[in-house]
């Protein structure tokens, strides 16, 4: 059978042999996304017909027959693995005669991108599924493998959960970009999303915020129970699927921070430290693990060994970010620790946390992945791979010092970052733009030689703790945010520095946005238009019965003057307001009233209403608040417009007060 199958790929190579000498010409128009490191057209072309045999490598069979499933008729396609192939790994040849075709990896990874990019000359329908039509292929041969090994995609499930259906549709998009990691962050401060059956209250409680549960919603939904989790079933089923396309799905706890829902469920894994939290109405915003509680060890072991079960992943993230040392100072436990052992900087404490988590890891025969904020002081140990988030000099620092490290800097690869300065998102890396995010190189950046060697790859990040509030306006949020800059990010990981060019990729990508609509991802088409009308600025004062940073700031929010806002210095309660007073009564107008920042429903009033009058005694409710803000069509004049609260805290110490935006209502 192993002969006959060799037999076979030799009579269609030497088909292909026959197509021709390659012809020196422009392949811009295959539009190949990422692009292929050498295309060499043979001139000719293969006709392509469903009954044509597919003889496939047995360990991408059921995935490739997804989309070509293949007839009974000769044998028109080939597709194996050639370990004697002279390239990297993950490389692969693919040629295209006028017999057939024949895609070789050098191994299993590099056969599946082989077949994503056969999949890319073929019309943008067999991304539909099972391709049962006739076409023409271009005669060619493509020799290819990527610049990184890790090209990765983070995707946050702690703060909005994601169905296993929506993971998986994530996935196949990402496997046809030549994505080979998911990053999954499975716990936060808003949920614990990973059932762990030794410690089952972990998901079933953690898994759900607002209504009844002790994790508190931020956005919207304030009585409402929602959230998720998945079953260890569930993730191992995602790992499988995963798999079949290439990808690793790479696991993320959070550790020691950002671990308020653990906090939530297990109350004694804290510091046992009292916080004043009289000033936000009972928010207790302590997420760190106690570092000297012996019993939070084993609480660990059960933990990771059950993620080591699930996962079989090289690598486990174990978070590191934005520890907050300040519980450790006021432990009488962990400041003795850190006064016996003699330290002299309280994030000495985090190192000795991680490393004896990461000897967990190690013990199971892992390796332990970690943010930058984690390597910073310079003492884990070098086999640590780090992921740099904050930015382009945090990400080189690290290298420079030697660690394995994924390149992933905020104002580039945050795809939870708003794409234009009037679209939604996240804001504190700027906006990133798609020619923003293609423009990372690493030379350019300074990056000398030595880091370059220790950069492993790059990948996108798309935290959501603003997807909830936002779906609703979008059909995919997830996807509107992350594509095409999915499609920059997937070339930076293929294509070596110096040979990427902007106009090249804006090109090919209008020919890849066909493919994209075939897939189904509803992709930002570009910049929105601003659909509101000429602004207008009537004389205004702002008051409000919550307690203000500062009245300055007050005064320009009434002058439309400061676009930030003014910060309330406790959270809302119920029956707070914000009271608009015109000098002249406005009417023909739209008003958009906003509590909160502007692109990011924080520091809202969660609930409550719009009043309008025209005395300032009596007022008549005219709309409700949808995540801190409202537009309201006013015809016949109003002097005052009142936001009022009506429910008790936001999640947060602080309300955002906006100056209306106010435009002449369109005839
Ligand atoms: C920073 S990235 C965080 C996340 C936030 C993100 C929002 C990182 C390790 N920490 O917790 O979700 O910014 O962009």
């Amino acid at each position: 059978m192993k002969n006959n199958f060799k037999h076979i790929i030799l009579c269609v190579a030497c088909a292909v042999a026959t197509a021709g000498t390659a012809i020196a010409e422009n392949t811009q128009w295959l539009g190949l996304l990422p692009k292929p490191v050498k295309v060499e057209l043979l001139g000719g072309e293969y006709r392509y017909t469903p009954a044509v045999g597919v003889l496939c490598e047995r360990s991408v069979r059921a995935y490739v027959s997804e989309y070509l499933a293949g007839g009974f008729g000769a044998t028109g396609v080939i597709l194996c693995i050639n370990p004697s192939l002279d390239m990297p790994s993950e490389g692969y040849v693919l040629e295209v005669g006028t017999n057939g075709i024949v895609v070789e990896g050098v191994d299993r990874a590099g056969l599946l991108n082989g077949f994503h990019t056969l999949l890319q000359l073929f019309p943008r329908e067999v991304y539909e599924g099972d391709f049962r039509r006739e076409c023409r292929i271009p005669c060619l041969r493509i020799t290819d493998y990527p610049a990184y090994h890790y090209r990765g995609q983070h995707l946050d499930v702690a703060r909005t959960f994601s169905t296993v259906s929506q993971v998986e549709e994530f996935l196949s998009h990402l496997a046809h970009h030549k994505i080979n990691h998911l990053h999954l962050h499975l716990t936060d401060d808003e949920g614990w999303r990973v059932e762990i059956q030794s410690h089952p209250q972990l998901a079933e409680i953690g898994g759900w915020r607002g209504g009844d549960s002790p994790i508190w919603s931020v956005y919207g939904a304030w009585g409402e129970r929602y959230g998720g989790y998945y079953t260890q079933d569930e993730l191992r089923h995602l790992v499988e699927y995963a798999h079949q396309r290439g990808i690793t799905i790479v696991p993320e706890i959070d550790l020691p921070g950002h671990s308020l829902t653990i906090g939530k469920v297990y109350p004694e894994v804290l510091c046992p430290v009292e916080m004043d939290n009289s000033r936000a109405v009972g928010y207790d915003k302590r997420n760190v693990w106690c570092v000297s509680r012996e019993e939070n060890y084993q609480l660990l072991d059960d933990i990771l060994g059950e993620i080591c079960d699930i996962f079989p992943s090289e690598y486990i993230h174990i978070g590191g970010d934005e520890v907050d040392t300040s519980y450790w100072q006021k432990c009488p436990h962990c400041s003795a620790l850190y006064r016996a052992k003699g330290m002299t900087d309280y994030h000495q404490l985090q190192e000795v946390f991680m490393e004896r988590v990461a000897d967990m890891l190690v013990g199971r025969g892992r390796k332990v992945a970690m943010w930058n904020e984690a390597a910073e002081r310079g003492n884990l140990s070098h086999s640590v791979r780090i992921h740099g988030w904050e930015g382009v000099e945090e990400c080189r620092k690290v290298a420079e010092a030697g660690y394995p490290t994924v390149v992933m800097p905020g104002p580039y690869f945050y795809f939870d970052m708003r794409q234009s300065k009037h679209e939604d998102g996240h804001n504190w890396a700027g906006v990133v733009t798609l020619e923003k995010c293609y423009s990372v190189n690493l030379d350019a950046l300074g990056y000398s030689a030595r880091a370059k060697e220790s950069v492993v790859g790059f990948s996108g990040a798309f935290w959501s703790e603003l997807y909830l509030p936002h779906s609703y306006k979008y059909e995919n949020y997830l996807e509107y945010q992350t594509f095409p800059r999915i499609c920059a990010l997937a070339e930076i990981g293929w294509m070596s520095e110096d040979s990427r060019e902007w106009s090249d990729f804006a090109e090919r990508l209008e020919a890849h946005k066909g493919r994209m609509e075939a897939m189904g991802i509803s992709f930002r088409r570009g910049e929105p238009a601003k659909q509101r009308g000429r602004q207008i600025t009537p004389s205004l004062e702002i008051t409000t019965s919550l307690p203000i940073s500062s009245d300055k700031a007050l005064a320009k929010l009434s002058a439309y003057a400061n676009d930030y806002g003014c910060r309330t210095t406790r959270t809302c309660y119920k029956d707070d307001w914000v009271l608009y007073s015109f000098a002249e009564p406005i009417g023909g107008v739209v008003v958009e009233l906003t509590t909160g920042y502007r692109h990011v429903p924080r520091g809202v009033f969660p609930m409550g209403v719009v009043e309008v009058s025209s005395d300032g005694k009596t007022y008549d409710e005219v709309a409700t608040l949808d995540n801190g803000s409202a537009t309201i069509a006013i015809d016949k004049p109003v002097r005052y417009i009142r936001l009022r609260s009506t429910a008790t805290g936001n999640g947060d110490r602080f309300v955002y007060l906006q100056f209306p935006i106010i435009t002449r209502q369109r005839k």
